[in-house]
């Protein structure tokens, strides 16, 4: 059993560690951001996959301490990081439903930004395509006021779930993400290619960055870029890493 306390503990003893995986421009293959990943290293059990973890945050309400947590750490490390490169990285972080239903978001993201000096406009926040369907207009409200500080809004696991695309192309979301499961079978499943194409479409249409995940060979990166999608992530280009790991993929300023 994972008790709250020992979440608390790993927060504090820095047990959590976040990992980077980058995300690259489909046309040139440089690295334009990156998503930050936690990891829990638990002296007790082990590593812990964070789909684990994360879901008994949710249900214990550790997930704000550990989410404020990630954003600050993750904002700080890749506002620091920006400063010996020629072109600023972007930063993604995946944000749970439970936090953006909070009453506070908001405010505790803008405290946080700030904070860490990252500019705004370099931060992404991540959200899965269900949490729209929750509350309609406490998240229209919520995705408003995130847009009013420059922060940008990402669909993750696109294509999965079961919001309407009325309601979608009606908020202020400015990325989506392609769920993996269409990607990894799209060059064996025509369905999966048709959505991948379909998704494509829809974000060129309504001026929103497309990004296909979990793209893992390069057949897949060939006919993604050639549909015009614009940004790629996957194990082809790399899985996610420590930070002392991401440093040597980037150019340093002269
Ligand atoms: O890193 P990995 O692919 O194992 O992540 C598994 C799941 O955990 C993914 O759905 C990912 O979005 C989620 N996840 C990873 N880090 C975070 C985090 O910091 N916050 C939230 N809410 N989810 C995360
Ligand atoms: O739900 P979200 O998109 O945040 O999840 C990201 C998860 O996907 C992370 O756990 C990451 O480790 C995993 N991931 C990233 N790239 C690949 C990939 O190319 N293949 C597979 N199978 N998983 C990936
Ligand atoms: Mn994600
Ligand atoms: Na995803």
């Amino acid at each position: 059993l994972l008790l709250e306390s020992e979440m608390q503990l790993a927060l504090a003893e820095q047990q959590i560690e976040i990992f980077y995986q980058p995300q690259v421009d489909g046309a040139t293959h440089h690295m334009t951001s990156v998503e930050a990943l936690c990891r829990w290293n638990n002296p007790r059990l082990g590593y812990i996959p964070p789909d684990v973890f994360i879901a008994i945050a949710e249900k214990t309400g550790g997930i704000h301490a550990l989410g404020d947590y990630v954003l600050s750490q993750a904002c700080s490390e890749i506002h620091c990081l920006n400063r010996s490169l020629q072109q600023p990285l972007m930063l993604s972080v995946n944000i749970s439903p439970v936090q953006l239903m909070q009453p506070d978001f908001v405010e505790r993201i803008a405290q946080i930004v700030t904070q860490s000096q990252l500019p705004a406009e370099l931060l992404t926040l991540e959200v899965t395509e269900n949490v729209l369907i929750d509350d309609t207009d406490k998240v229209r409200q919520t995705l408003n006021e995130l847009k009013a500080l420059k922060l940008h809004i990402s669909l993750d696991d696109f294509g999965t779930g079961f919001s309407s695309l009325r309601y979608i192309n009606s908020l202020p979301i400015d990325e989506i993400k392609i769920d993996r499961a269409f990607i990894n079978d799209m060059l064996q499943n025509p369905h999966s290619m048709n959505v991948t194409r379909t998704i494509i479409a829809m974000g060129q249409f309504n001026q929103m960055k497309v990004v296909a995940e979990g793209v893992e060979t390069d057949e897949q990166q060939a006919w993604l870029t050639e549909m015009g999608c614009q940004l790629l992530q996957g194990y082809f280009f790399s899985r996610p890493v420590p930070l002392d790991k991401l440093k040597p993929m980037l150019t340093l300023k002269q």
